[in-house]
């Protein structure tokens, strides 16, 4: 313990990615021997009342209510930004020429230009950064991985992945941040989507091609509150807004190695509150996750018995599987909260080891150029190749 280095992180925002990184931060040392340990040093928000509550309540030192001078600060090494969609990339790259480490919210920004910026700013300064995609961080899926990796389902021929939910389908649902262009980019699309581009980036590579379809179901909406951390809102008034993001979005994808991807998500899906699952089918076997039931993969093998063959279920909570054994004993499972710890880990390690950690700002970029592609795909009504719009 004698060795160990500490960090002090200044988080930018403090509602629901506020309230997941924070107590990430608080419970790396917590289950975890890493050389660098995060502090809780100081969080921005621009309501006082409220960014001195959230300071108290989720243990952080201190509080400003501007973030800027969150990044004068001498006393802060990272920044942490949690905040809307939109200011992302200014906040970014303030602390990356400021030469402090940088973890972000995802999609990494508003627009694949952003994002380069971004990604340009954190590797002219040197600083470790980080776009927080937690799914992959999930033990399962991280023992997904490893099975893909050693070939154990042979040649991929197939990712399909869904992210599903529900809590938009009232038409008297207001016009949330989520739901304006100019604040989140996209709807469904760059929430949920980037999260499945994400995973099969980090399961299948990287992609080759696109096609899609978006919609709008309901395109005018009260004016209203935020969300609140249940997903529930309510409308403060009779004015009425346009929604100028898609409510569900949907693509055919090619990799580079040859797989095929169907891809599919939604706001509008009756009884999915947080469907995001995915299937791989190689030439060997095949896997299933489901988030709803986060510590459990299926896995197929042709190489099992005749007679004995079909899907198992592997509880992921040994030790052979990553990051589980820092927890609890076999079976006692772990949950969304923990996807955020460990992906702080590996943030820890990159800034202990000076190596980058994943997924990284490059890796932003690469899922950015994606949900680009499908968007330009659905003006044009034609497939879309990643390198064309990445270069
Ligand atoms: C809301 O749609 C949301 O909270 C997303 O913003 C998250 O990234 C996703 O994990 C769950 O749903």
């Amino acid at each position: 313990m004698g060795k160990t280095k500490k960090v002090r992180v200044g988080m930018v925002g403090y509602k629901f990615m506020g309230k997941a990184h924070s107590h990430a931060l608080r419970d790396v040392p917590f289950y975890f021997d890493t050389e660098v340990v995060p502090v809780l040093q100081a969080i921005a928000g621009r309501d006082e009342p409220g960014v001195k509550a959230a300071a108290e309540k989720m243990g952080w030192a201190s509080y400003e209510t501007d973030w800027r001078r969150l990044i004068e600060r001498e006393d802060i090494d990272v920044i942490d930004i949690v905040t809307p969609n939109n200011t992302h990339a200014e906040i970014a790259i303030a602390a990356a020429e400021a030469g402090k480490h940088v973890i972000c919210e995802k999609p990494l920004a508003l627009t694949l230009e952003d994002s380069k910026r971004m990604l340009t700013a954190a590797e002219k300064s040197g600083i470790i950064h980080m776009v927080c995609h937690n799914y992959r961080f999930a033990p399962a899926v991280q023992f997904a991985k490893k099975l893909v990796e050693e070939g154990r389902l042979g040649k991929i021929f197939h990712f399909r992945a869904t992210f599903l939910q529900d809590w938009l389908m009232d038409p008297n649902f207001p016009l949330i941040w989520r739901l304006r262009k100019e604040v989140s980019g996209s709807g469904t699309h760059g929430d949920l989507g980037a999260h499945s581009i994400d995973l099969a980036r980090f399961l299948v590579g990287e992609f080759s091609e696109v096609v899609g379809m978006m919609e709008t179901f309901v395109k005018q909406r009260p004016l209203g509150t935020e969300m609140d951390i249940n997903l529930r809102s309510r409308a403060v008034s009779s004015e009425m807004g346009t929604v100028d993001v898609d409510d569900a979005s949907a693509f055919l994808a090619r990799f580079e190695n040859g797989a095929l991807g169907v891809f599919e998500v939604s706001r509008f899906c009756r009884g999915n509150r947080a469907g995001n699952r995915f299937e791989i089918n190689g030439e060997k076997g095949s896997i299933r996750w489901d988030m709803e039931n986060m510590n459990n993969l299926q896995v197929y093998f042709a190489d099992d018995e005749p007679g004995l063959q079909g899907f198992r279920t592997i509880n992921c909570t040994e030790v052979e599987h990553p990051f589980a054994g820092a927890y609890w004993p076999p079976a006692h499972i772990i949950g969304y909260e923990h996807t955020f710890i460990n992906l702080m880990v590996e943030m820890m390690n990159g800034i202990a080891k000076g190596r980058s950690p994943q997924p990284n700002f490059e890796d932003g970029v690469r899922n950015q150029a994606v949900l680009e592609a499908v968007e330009k795909s659905v003006q044009t009504g034609t497939w879309i190749k990643i390198a064309d719009v990445l270069n």
